[in-house]
């Protein structure tokens, strides 16, 4: 009995000196250093999507916009894909999409993959006045404001190589989802047809990626982004992956350490189709009566929107992701 007593004793200091080691290795680990995410140049990008007007499929203003993207992408030194399809709208609208795909260092093997839908909403059904309701969402924050972060992400990375394979997947027609007065079935899956697509059929045969993250609603003033329900269920590593970064960077008052809502979003196809562990950044705000912000779906998702700290805080932490990723 002593003896197993001294053994513990002995043995004690040393574990809690291991585990201070191991500790320490990890706080390391995490601070490797990105380069510096400029909300400026991010801001500017949301800004040049809005200005071609509402990115409504079958519009001149969406093909424009698709143009630019690729050439921003290409400009950056990404391999780009332009995936077209015809793709048929709850309502059998048949809908011209374009899911573009920009990727840095193609041949390596270890790839994190970003995506962000890009197209707008072509009506405010959200808007508290019904005479809104037919008009298209300028979509600075509900489209516009993930892609942005991602371009200038692509600006960064083209400068400066990280150790992994990144892909940047602008998808198209994720908001042509069916009204919620609409009397018909599968409206859920109505939703985020150009991740559908992309799911079933892969810019590159056999596409796979360690994980993914769908940055949807990322702009707005004191954003908040919960552990969204989904996310947690398919890829909780990669919540805590994301969540952690964000606390050890003191942006723990945008990224919430507590459980959200459920959502149906583009992340969902990835993880269910794709076999991608894939999280979902969305601003979720619990007081409003969508359960998204009050803009959402109105005719007021406008630059107004869009705040340069919160910008910021998602495009630090996500460039601490993909550099501290081996
Ligand atoms: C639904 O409204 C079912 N899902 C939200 C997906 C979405 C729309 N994200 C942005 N706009
Ligand atoms: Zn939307």
């Amino acid at each position: 009995m002593k003896k197993i007593f001294f053994f513990l004793l002995a043995i004690l200091p040393f574990a809690a000196c291991n585990n201070a080691t191991q500790k320490n290795k990890k706080l390391v680990e995490a601070i490797v250093n990105a380069p510096d995410f400029s909300a400026d140049s991010a801001y500017k990008y949301i800004q040049q999507q809005v200005d071609f007007g509402p990115r409504v499929p079958n519009t001149k203003a969406h093909d424009d916009c698709a143009n630019f993207l690729s050439a921003e992408l290409k400009r950056h030194g990404a391999q780009v894909v332009e995936q077209k399809a015809d793709l048929t709208a709850f309502d059998g609208t048949v809908l011209k999409s374009t899911n573009i795909i920009g990727s840095f260092n193609p041949e390596k093997e270890i790839r994190v993959l970003f995506l962000s839908h890009w197209d707008s909403r072509p009506w405010a059904d959200h808007d508290p006045d019904p005479k809104n309701h037919k008009k298209p969402v300028m979509a600075a924050n509900d489209g516009a404001s993930g892609v942005g972060v991602l371009l200038e992400m692509a600006r960064q990375i083209g400068k400066n190589n990280p150790t992994v394979g990144v892909d940047m997947l602008f998808v198209d027609s994720e908001d042509y989802g069916a009204p919620e007065n609409f009397r018909g079935e599968n409206t859920e899956d109505s939703w985020c047809l150009g991740t559908q697509y992309w799911a079933k059929h892969p810019h590159v045969a056999g596409y796979t990626a360690r994980y993914g993250i769908l940055l949807d609603m990322v702009g707005a003033p004191q954003a908040k982004f919960y552990r969204e329900q989904a996310s947690e269920y398919y890829a909780a590593w990669v919540v805590d992956k994301v969540w952690s970064q964000a606390q050890n960077l003191g942006l723990g008052n945008y990224f919430i350490n507590q459980k959200g809502g459920a959502i149906t979003d583009d992340h969902i196809y990835v993880n269910q189709i794709s076999g991608i562990p894939c999280v979902d950044i969305i601003h979720y705000d619990p007081n409003s009566n969508s359960g998204f912000g009050a803009y959402w779906h109105t005719i007021n998702d406008t630059m107004d929107n869009v705040d340069k700290n919160t910008l910021k805080a998602v495009g630090t932490t996500l460039m601490h992701v993909v550099y501290n990723e081996k």
